[in-house]
């Protein structure tokens, strides 16, 4: 069996190819370098050469809530672009298993928390991320129709606010928790007296380390063929103080935090109900700190910092 890890070296690309790669599996990485999934007659010629019998599609353009605020453009047309490229191709080169990646701001704004998987569409989304949320739940509805029509064993996955060594720890484009880390740390380095974190503080945020979501991915692919798209998280969140605690305490900072108001606070609550991965026997392993610390020393690694 091959299988084709597309975005294998973002954040949760990278993971997956990993989790392949140690449990011995035949299995190729690819990036915008080998193919850019936005050419379309690129992506169908390189699927029709290398013939994998699995995809993951983890390739997308991401980012946290102020990228995803500044270029709804790119977010909606690059997503659907990627998706439908890789789709297309995968069923022309007559790709056995496909699964597809998405997010957990594809549910309404006001869902019920936890959130279940079939409160999908019920709902209007967060304005904050509308356009990205929109090109997911097209690839969800994608995916489902070539099951129906073709028959295809494609399923989806949506996971929750995803971190880890990988991420794009960029200041205005990262997502909360990487952008967090580097804030604190470089305050600590500079020695500022104050850090200025985004909106209010008290919006709650679940978070899983993409090691576990690559777990998951595994456990699908032996176990899972349903239209469904399933939800993966911890089912736990907390809020954007106790994250911003939990950071400075550990690398160690002890200045102000300011919040400013102006900014954003996205959706107020996105936790996701996990029973229906947790009953194929799937569970998150790395604790919210751990993962944390993990994080926090593999970008001071690659900042070319001492670990303390
Ligand atoms: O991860 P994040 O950027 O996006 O988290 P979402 C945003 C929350 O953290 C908001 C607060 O409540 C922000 O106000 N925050 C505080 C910060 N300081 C910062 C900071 O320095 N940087 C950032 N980024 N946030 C994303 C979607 O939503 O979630 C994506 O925009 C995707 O499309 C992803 O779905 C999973 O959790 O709000």
């Amino acid at each position: 069996m091959k299988i084709l890890v597309a975005g294998s070296t973002g954040l949760v690309g990278s993971a997956i190819l990993d989790k392949f790669k140690k449990d011995g599996h035949n299995v190729v990485g690819i990036n915008s370098k080998v193919v850019d999934l936005l050419d379309r007659e690129a992506t169908f010629s390189y699927l029709k050469d290398s013939k994998p019998d699995v995809i993951v599609d983890a390739a997308a353009k991401v980012g946290g809530i102020g990228a995803n605020k500044k270029y709804p453009v790119e977010f909606l047309s690059e997503n659907l672009r990627i998706q439908n490229n890789l789709m297309d191709a995968a069923h022309e080169a007559k790709v056995e298993r496909f699964i597809f990646l998405g997010s957990s701001c594809i549910y309404p704004k006001n869902a019920p928390q936890p959130i279940k998987e079939e409160y999908l569409l019920t709902g209007p989304l967060e304005e904050t991320n509308s356009a990205y949320a929109i090109a997911k739940i097209a690839g969800i509805e994608a995916i489902k129709s070539f099951r129906r029509q073709y028959g295809h064993k494609w399923i989806s996955l949506m996971p929750t606010n995803m971190y880890g060594p990988g991420d794009n720890f960029d200041q205005e484009t990262g997502h909360v928790l990487p952008a967090l880390i580097n804030k604190f740390v470089s305050a600590k380095e500079s020695g500022s007296p104050s850090v200025t974190l985004w909106g209010t503080g008290s919006p709650k945020r679940e978070f899983l380390f993409s090691s576990d979501l690559a777990d998951a991915v595994s456990i699908a692919l032996e176990k899972y063929d349903e239209d469904l798209h399933l939800n993966v998280g911890t089912g736990e969140d907390l809020t954007i103080k106790e994250l911003a605690n939990l950071i400075s305490r550990e690398v160690g900072y002890r200045g102000e935090i300011i919040w400013d108001h102006t900014k954003p606070d996205g959706t107020l609550r996105k936790v996701l109900d996990v029973s229906r991965m947790n009953n194929l026997g799937w569970k998150p392993k790395v604790e919210l700190k751990d993962g944390i610390r993990k994080t926090i020393e593999y970008f001071k690694n690659v900042k070319g910092m001492v670990v303390a």
